[in-house]
């Protein structure tokens, strides 16, 4: 079986390498804070003390980071993956970060002869916890395909989406998507209770109904509960929405919706939302 490390342990890395650990694999962790390693180590994972002692001892290297800057420092800082790396090694990056990211961390890689694949995820905490993330991964396809049994080890699909960047440019317009769509959703909601409905009653109707999406099934509950709990939270969306603008940007393209979708999430992070939930965004319509 091949040995794993995975560099990242938070809302999303840590229940992945659990279910890594669970399915049988030997895994090697690093994590920036090292409380975060605990349960893991509880659980049979080997913890070193810097990203470039996992490089070193493994075949395969997940990271899971906040975005771009955590994860150039991973890779380039002192002790970075960069000093462990050896010929062979394949690193799976499930963050979200720019195209560019992706594509220059998997030239630096190339040289060392090591292989990359920008590999983001849909599917937040829950998803991470039951193993049923799904991938969309660019890089090398052979060595997509390579990796198949990890991929369907922590989720219920993997699809290859081309060549190094195209995982990165897949999970922003799919975030654009969700940013849109969650938005959308807060604002309905809000204005039905401002209108003097029940938002259990109204929530039923989206969710019977032309308004129902993958948002309103997943966040009903969060919302009527007033739940904020986070499972993937609202200043890493709007990180997501800021990297999606650049990209409208660079294409010249125009984007209405997520310019407005932007800016209410700038508001949530001004008012103190930042660390809630996504599903918080709701917040920002009421007085
Ligand atoms: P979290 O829960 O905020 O976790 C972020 C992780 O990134 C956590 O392990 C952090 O370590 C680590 N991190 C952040 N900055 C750095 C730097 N500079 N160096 C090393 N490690 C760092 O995010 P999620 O798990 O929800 O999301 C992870 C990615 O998936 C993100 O791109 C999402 O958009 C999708 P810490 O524990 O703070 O020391």
């Amino acid at each position: 079986m091949k040995s794993i490390g995975f560099i990242g342990l938070g809302t999303m890395g840590a229940p992945m390498a659990m279910n890594l650990l669970k399915k049988g694999y030997s895994l090697t962790i690093y994590n920036r804070t090292t409380a975060k390693a605990n349960e893991l180590i509880n659980l049979g994972a080997e913890v070193v003390s810097s990203a470039s002692r996992v490089a070193k001892v493994v075949d395969v290297l997940f990271t899971n980071v906040s975005d771009d800057q955590a994860l150039l420092d991973v890779f380039y800082g002192v002790d970075g993956i960069l000093e462990g790396i050896h010929p062979g090694l394949t690193v799976i990056d499930c963050s979200t970060v720019s195209p560019e990211t992706s594509r220059k961390i998997a030239q630096e890689l190339a040289v060392h002869y090591a292989d990359f694949l920008d590999a983001p995820v849909t599917g937040s905490k829950p998803a991470a916890e039951s193993g049923s993330l799904v991938f969309m991964v660019g890089g090398d396809q052979e060595v997509f395909t390579d990796q198949a049994e990890l991929f369907a080890a922590l989720g219920s699909k993997s699809l290859y989406m081309g060549p190094s960047g195209s995982g990165s440019y897949a999970k922003l317009a799919h975030n654009t998507i969700v940013g849109i769509n969650s938005a959308a959703l807060a604002e309905g909601v809000a204005l039905a209770v401002k209108a003097g409905l029940d938002p259990a009653q109204f929530l039923e109707i989206v969710q019977s109904g032309g308004a129902n999406s993958k948002q309103a099934e997943l966040k009903a509950t969060k919302i009527l509960e007033r739940d904020f709990s986070n499972q993937f939270s609202l200043k890493l969306m709007l990180k997501d929405l800021l990297l999606a603008s650049k990209l409208s940007q660079d294409f010249k393209f125009p984007s209405p919706l997520l310019n407005a979708a932007t800016n209410l999430y700038q508001i949530g992070l001004s008012k103190g939302f930042g660390d809630q939930d996504l599903s918080a965004i709701i917040q920002c319509y009421e007085d």
